[in-house]
């Protein structure tokens, strides 16, 4: 399987980034990555409990499971041995990044399931350097539930001190589809092109509406540079991980270090 992508990252990906809070890096990843954790996928939507965590949005037309790369399989060994890290890392401009989380999100076809908008700010951390990057493993677009993402909101959350959380919610930007403030973008993926996007970036997507479509797409979580423990009630916590001394930088086997690859 191919391992050498990550020249494909120019000034200009960095630059989008930056400036957006989220671009998209076309071919990010080999299909035969993207073949083979497909057909994975299908596995763990027909037996969710043997393969991850199974999420709060897991329903009878959504497959919603996390922490796969905890456990040996196609899911880990794509974390390990794919360009997906080192992409990530040189998106969002860090030395290192570590994987603490992925979450495989299907939308079967006449799925209902909405992901309303909201923002990556959840952990029990502080830092930029946490951010999604989202692949492609089916073709996705506006009919099977394209994500949505508000362009450049994670300047205006940090100029202003903004971390949303389950008493500072993420607005419903739904209800501001027409405000020309906002800079709503999203993309039609095919399998391997990735979303990269900051945690404070709300995102948002819709039900599934092909008849024979599925939707999917893996986000892979990631912690850089600049990431300490800032563990507080209302944040969620890591399954398994003991906890740590506020401003400490996380580490351990469940933030294993996959770029740069440890000698
Ligand atoms: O795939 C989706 O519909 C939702 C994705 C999402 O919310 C995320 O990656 O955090």
């Amino acid at each position: 399987m191919d391992t050498n992508r990550s020249q494909i990252i120019t000034p200009q990906h960095i630059a989008d980034y930056q400036r957006d809070g989220v671009v998209c890096v076309r071919g990010a990843i080999d299909r035969s990555w993207t073949d083979a954790l497909w057909a994975e996928a299908q596995k763990v939507a027909a037996d969710p409990g043997a393969y991850g965590t199974i999420s709060r949005s897991q329903g009878e037309t959504m497959t919603s499971v996390s922490f796969l790369w905890r456990k040996p399989g196609v899911f880990r060994d794509f974390i390990f041995q794919s360009p997906v890290a080192e992409i990530t890392a040189r998106v969002i401009g860090s030395e290192k990044v570590s994987i603490y989380h992925d979450h495989l999100f299907v939308k079967w076809p006449e799925s209902p399931r909405i992901m309303r908008w909201h923002a990556d700010t959840l952990w029990p951390v502080d830092g930029e350097h946490v951010p999604n990057t989202y692949i492609a493993l089916t073709p996705i677009d506006q009919q099977n539930g394209r994500v949505e993402y508000l362009a450049g909101h994670h300047t205006y959350c940090m100029e202003r001190g903004i971390k949303y959380d389950t008493v500072n919610m993420c607005p419903d930007f739904e209800q501001q589809r027409s405000n020309p403030d906002l800079r709503f973008v999203t993309y039609d993926l095919e399998p391997g092109d990735a979303v990269i996007f900051h945690p404070l970036t709300p995102h948002f997507s819709k039900g599934n509406d092909s008849k024979n479509r599925p939707r999917a797409g893996l986000a892979t979580r990631w912690f850089g540079d600049d990431v300490v423990w800032s563990p507080a009630p209302d944040r969620a916590p890591i399954p398994g991980v003991a906890e740590m001394p506020r401003g400490e930088k996380p580490v351990g086997e469940f933030f294993p270090v996959i770029w740069p690859k440890p000698h």
